[in-house]
């Protein structure tokens, strides 16, 4: 066996087959071409708002990834909606929504203003204080059949204020805050209310995470893909489900980039369309954020310089993904290709008939896989550096 050899799961192998067997090679091309063209059009409007002063723009960069003094980050006091696309995935657009300030507020008159109809989910944020009207904007949103999520922000400074007292105990200091929050919205009429504890400065700590999970979970299925690449690379959880949504797809990137306008490489037995394997190379590394300005972002927010981030990189692909590159890696990879031909002929029928569509695919699904696993890797080490954890 090759080294780091995974054999695909059985999942992944039934998808091949149903894909394969019942059409033809085109019809089944045709049909990933068309997946692709789906997921890449998708797009996700989270609608971020709650009072003057609670966090709302500081939260919308830090889901972004930004800090503020960055180009493109959301200004403090602005008093329109304001769209901010993500800067990888521009498709996702987090909506910056006026705060909700005034006394005689009217959560209906509102959401017509900043036109609910758009949004796939809002985040309330509220802070320290409870206050009436993200009840009554709550109450608004559910009657108009939409989600919402309660985020109390700024746990940092609540954390930072108790610690002076000597019998300080964090979690149990997040507990009363959240029940301290939870009372509030209970007893002014929302039924079973979540809130997450969060801090915009440090989004990996707290509730961040159940956060991000929930609003997955309760996504449609066709955005729940898109969410999880867009979201920031503070956790090692976020990098494994990245690399897993990515490694979902490679058995398709293969199939397609062997089958569309493939040209043969001179001296390999291999047929793909390079171009197609470069975008795929590309987006890995988008979506693990090792390109220089995620790693400059990363560096302003944490303080480490980013030369010591990219010192702990290792993959060659940091330094450039071109044609030459995919070509120069086809080759590496081709001797496990053959390897494997005999694998994926006995799983997927066809590739029995068509030796070369075999090796081709072979050779760039196991070339993937690699990139993908190396570029994951990178990606943890250069966030337990950020985080100034031993690598
Ligand atoms: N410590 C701490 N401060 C925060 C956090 N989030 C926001 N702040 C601070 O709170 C202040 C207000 O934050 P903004 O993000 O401007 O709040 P906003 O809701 O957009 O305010 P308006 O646009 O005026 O309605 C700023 O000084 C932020 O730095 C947080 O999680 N922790
Ligand atoms: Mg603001």
């Amino acid at each position: 066996m090759a080294e780091g050899f995974t054999i695909v799961g059985e999942d992944e192998v039934r998808e091949i087959r149903d894909a394969l067997e019942n059409q033809t090679l085109t019809s089944a091309v045709a049909k990933i071409q068309d997946y692709f063209e789906q997921i890449d059009s998708v797009e996700l409007n989270i609608a971020i708002t709650g009072e003057s002063g609670s966090g709302k723009s500081t939260f919308v960069n830090a889901f972004r990834g930004l800090v503020e003094d960055n180009k493109g980050a959301a200004p403090t006091g602005v008093v329109e909606t304001t769209v901010y696309p993500h800067p990888k995935y521009p498709k996702v657009k987090v909506w910056d929504l006026p705060g909700i300030g005034t006394p005689n507020f009217k959560a209906d008159e509102y959401l017509q203003k900043v036109k609910f109809e758009r949004y796939d989910f809002f985040i309330i944020i509220i802070s320290e204080r409870f206050k009436v009207n993200n009840v009554l904007l709550a109450t608004e949103i559910q009657r108009m059949k939409k989600r919402f999520y309660f985020v109390r922000s700024k746990i940092d400074n609540s954390i930072h204020a108790e610690k002076r007292k000597k019998d300080f105990d964090e979690d149990k200091t997040l507990s009363i805050i959240r029940e301290d929050c939870m009372k509030g919205l209970l007893e002014n009429g929302v039924a079973s209310p979540t809130v997450f504890l969060i801090s915009s400065f440090d989004l990996q700590l707290y509730d961040f995470p159940k956060l991000q999970e929930t609003m997955e979970k309760e996504l449609p299925e066709h955005k729940q893909r898109v969410l999880l690449l867009s979201l920031p690379n503070i956790t090692l959880d976020i990098n494994k489900k990245k690399k897993e949504a990515l490694q979902a797809n490679i058995w398709k990137v293969s199939l397609l980039s062997g089958a569309v306008a493939a040209i043969p490489i001179p001296g390999l037995s291999v047929v793909v369309d390079v171009g197609i394997l470069v975008k795929e190379l590309s987006s890995y590394y988008q979506a693990f954020g090792l390109d220089d300005e995620s790693l400059k972002n990363l560096s302003d927010k944490t303080n480490v310089p980013l030369e010591e981030l990219k010192a702990v990189l290792t993959s060659p692909l940091n330094k450039e993904i071109s044609g030459d590159v995919v070509i120069k890696l086809l080759t590496k990879f081709a001797g496990a290709g053959v390897m494997l031909l005999e694998y994926w002929a006995s799983t997927i029928p066809v590739f029995g008939s068509m030796a070369a569509a075999g090796i081709s695919y072979s050779t760039t699904h196991r070339m993937l896989t690699s990139c993908l696993n190396e570029l994951a890797e990178d990606a943890q080490k250069v966030l337990m550096r950020a985080l100034q954890s031993p690598v």
